[in-house]
């Protein structure tokens, strides 16, 4: 356990076996302890819900104690916004087409070299608690106890080494449970650790836990500008998908909303039938006495239209907020654990999510588009030792660059075949002149809400997308339009801009080696 000022004996005699880059042996001095890495990861949770990010809404005192006595990042984004996808880029530090998990039909290939398998012959000791989504076994981890694919809200499955089982209680309760007692052993032992606690919350379909299932009956939700926006401003793909708060989002199964007696369930609301039976006598109490009456009002309103938009966009929100909560509240408790272990000035706590979330924008929820509030991630880095407290970063960070970011901190090899890049300069305040101006983004599609496949560039105040099974160009003003209501592909005015940003965009396409389409 690395709270003591000098290294393991046994870490030392790795450092100095190991291949390690420069860079890397100036980044942990021999009298210093390896750093702790508590990765905290959450599922669906747009940087616009924490309240550090000061979107108005309700407040999570504790995501924004990270951001108070750590950096907050403000231009983090993923690479590819869906979960599975955006779960291998972290473990591998490369980009989808290369790591071989594009879209969540993928199975991982588990025998890559991944960051959790060289921290583990770095010395580290690994877990892995939570969402995984990734098909195949989890490698790399001395432990792991994961959700068996999406998982469940309530008496959540758990499969690990032994095999699978339940555990009664609420997810991110039970998650927070597992990582706090992990964390109780991992402090016994010599070796510095790394666990990646990750949360299924606030995934769809955003059920609170009993402690939040009451909350924010009294606030009104800001409404974004463009819940009723028609996307006449942008490509085709943007009118195809089946995202919509209006359209495609279910009463009983989204909504919480259960049929009338005899209404007959269709799509996604036969999901939703005997999802309380999984719930405590107690949960399925306190969800009664906080939806009831809000349903009995919904049902006596007679909602059409708008109205009804407007209805569903509360709803979806709040729950999706109450979820949030529950986060925040664990993140809490595992912040204190470390407090009380005395694991806080050299454990280095991440919080961030697998990809952003639409939040009523353009009138949608889910993700994939490469629009700001489904590319952009919380990206909060608490590290006593080594961060100014409540220092901003404005650099263009991804997720890519995680796995190189935690090697060189923990003195380990960074094999040359990453594509990211370390962010522990950015961390200590110097961000290096050569730093990247713009990140590739590209996702291959998928039947689930009919998002069509797309690739871009987006720098500091630019964003191109090219869609390709149309051949649709979309070029935003990020300072102008910030949220992306409007396209200057087709204006002549902007052909040099986009003419720029294409060439930008192709050079991204042969450093990646993204592969040329036939
Ligand atoms: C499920 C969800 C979708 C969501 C995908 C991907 N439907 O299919 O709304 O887009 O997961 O999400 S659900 O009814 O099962 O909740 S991801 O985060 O796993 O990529
Ligand atoms: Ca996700």
């Amino acid at each position: 356990m690395s709270c003591c000022p000098t290294l393991p004996v046994a870490a030392v005699a790795l450092l100095s076996l190991s291949a390690c880059t420069q860079s890397a042996l100036r980044s942990a001095p021999e009298t210093q302890a390896r750093p702790n890495i508590l990765f905290l990861y959450s599922d669906d949770h747009a940087a616009a819900a924490v309240s550090a990010y000061g979107s108005g809404l309700p407040a999570t005192p504790n995501l924004d104690r990270l951001a108070d006595q750590g950096m907050r990042f403000d231009a983090a984004f993923c690479t590819n916004a869906l979960c599975g996808p955006a779960r291998a880029v972290v473990l591998t530090g490369k980009h989808s087409h290369i790591n071989g998990f594009a879209d969540n039909d993928s199975v991982f290939n588990g025998d890559q070299q991944t960051v959790p398998k060289l921290l583990q012959q770095a010395g580290y000791h690994t877990a892995l608690i939570g969402k995984w989504h990734l098909k195949s076994d989890p490698q790399g981890f001395d432990e792991w106890d994961i959700l068996p694919g999406q998982g469940r809200y309530y008496t959540p499955e758990f499969l690990n080494q032994s095999g699978k089982y339940s555990v009664d209680g609420y997810n991110t309760d039970v998650i927070a449970d597992k990582a706090i007692a992990w964390l109780e052993r991992a402090s016994q032992d010599e070796k510095p650790f790394f666990l990646m606690c990750q949360f299924k919350a606030p995934h769809r379909a955003w059920m609170p836990a009993p402690q939040e299932v009451g909350l924010f009956d009294d606030f009104q939700i800001p409404e974004p500008s463009t819940l009723f926006n028609d996307a006449s401003g942008m490509a085709s793909p943007a009118r195809a998908q089946e995202m919509s708060i209006a359209r495609h989002m279910w009463l009983y199964y989204d909504l919480k909303v259960p049929p009338l007696d005899g209404e007959e369930l269709s799509g996604p609301d036969r999901w939703a039938v005997g999802r309380e039976r999984l719930m405590s006598e107690e949960a399925a109490a306190a969800w009664e006495q906080a939806y009831a009456p809000r349903n009995a009002a919904f049902r006596a309103a007679h909602l059409q239209g708008d109205d009804l938009v407007r209805w569903k966009f509360q709803r979806y929100m709040k729950d999706y907020l109450r979820c949030i909560q529950g986060i925040d509240r664990n993140v809490g408790r595992l912040l204190d654990k470390l407090e009380a272990l005395d694991l806080t000035e050299n454990t280095i706590v991440i919080y961030t999510s697998d990809q952003g979330f639409f939040l009523g924008e353009h009138g949608w929820y889910d993700k994939r588009f490469m629009y700001e509030p489904s590319l952009r991630v919380p990206f909060l880095v608490r590290w006593p030792r080594e961060i100014a407290a409540g220092s901003v970063n404005h650099d263009l960070v991804q997720n890519l660059d995680f796995a190189e970011t935690f090697l060189e901190v923990a003195a380990a090899n960074v094999p040359a075949d990453m594509q990211g890049r370390s962010l522990l300069p950015l961390l200590r305040g110097a961000t290096p002149s050569d730093w990247r101006q713009g990140i590739y983004y590209s996702y291959t599609g998928e039947a689930t809400h009919h998002v069509a496949a797309h690739d871009g560039i987006r720098t500091a105040a630019w964003k191109l997308i090219h869609f390709p099974d149309s051949n649709e160009w979309e070029l935003f003003d990020l300072h102008a339009d910030p949220e992306e209501i409007h396209s200057l592909a087709e204006d002549p005015a902007y052909a040099e801009v986009r003419l720029r940003l294409q060439r930008q965009l192709e050079a991204l396409r042969e450093q990646y080696d993204v592969p040329q389409k036939p």
